[in-house]
């Protein structure tokens, strides 16, 4: 676990990552349409699902878990694991698509849609930014629209089963629409900003949004 004023880690693959954001890697400089190709720009298909995060796995229980809600909302939230399981539940089926060209079709998550953490923490007027701040030092920002997606949850289950820790359990949160970075891993805590205020992989060549179709990859795209 780190705490907010340690540095986030780094690795050689996060270094790699770094790289190829500086190189352009990856880029086919083609754009498409979600309706019209499932797949998008650049990407090829996996079966299997690989891990990918900083190195370093965060073990939290279901039982020390707790999800944090705060900044520019009328509500501030503070669950523990049965007040976030008493919330409404959601089903949703997704494709993945990491910003290292893998996608994996039909993904089936379970847990709280975001649309349903909106109504229950009510984003004040000036809300226009998410942070997602989770267990390993990492971060990662979204604008609310994006959070808001009709398909983007807070996914405590994956297949039927509780999801694993290496995939980001007991919770992470799940936004289909956009590369999988934004997608955060070991969910602690979710801040509602006025201002953008970029994550781990934003600072480091990534790309604000991260629009797959649109091939959104890294900034100055
Ligand atoms: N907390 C946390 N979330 C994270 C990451 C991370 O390093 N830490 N990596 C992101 C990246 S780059 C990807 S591709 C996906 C990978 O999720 P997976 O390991 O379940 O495939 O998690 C995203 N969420
Ligand atoms: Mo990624």
């Amino acid at each position: 676990m780190t705490d907010d004023n340690d540095q986030p880690p780094t690795s050689k693959l996060t270094r790699s990552k770094e790289r190829w954001a500086r190189e352009g890697r990856f880029l086919t400089g083609k754009t498409a349409r979600p309706e019209e190709q499932r797949l998008p720009p650049g990407q090829h298909l996996t079966r299997d699902w690989p891990v990918l995060d900083l190195g370093l796995m965060p073990r939290i229980s279901r039982e020390r878990w707790r999800l944090d809600v705060y900044g520019a909302v009328a509500n501030s939230i503070f669950w523990n694991w049965a007040e976030f399981t008493a919330q409404p539940q959601a089903q949703f089926l997704s494709d993945i698509h990491c910003v290292t060209t893998w996608s994996r079709y039909d993904n089936r998550w379970e847990g709280l849609a975001t649309r349903d953490l909106l109504m229950a923490c009510q984003p004040r007027d000036e809300a226009r930014f998410v942070v997602l701040h989770s267990h390993d030092g990492y971060t990662t920002n979204l604008a609310l629209e994006d959070f808001a997606a009709e398909d983007a949850l807070l996914a405590h289950s994956w297949s039927g089963q509780p999801l694993e820790e290496e995939h980001g359990g007991p919770v992470r949160l799940v936004v289909p629409h956009l590369y999988f970075w934004k997608s955060a891993k070991w969910l602690q805590s979710i801040e509602f900003l006025g201002e953008d205020a970029p994550g781990y992989w934003e600072v480091r060549g990534y790309h604000h949004r991260g629009d797959p179709w649109q091939e959104q990859r890294y900034s100055g795209d």
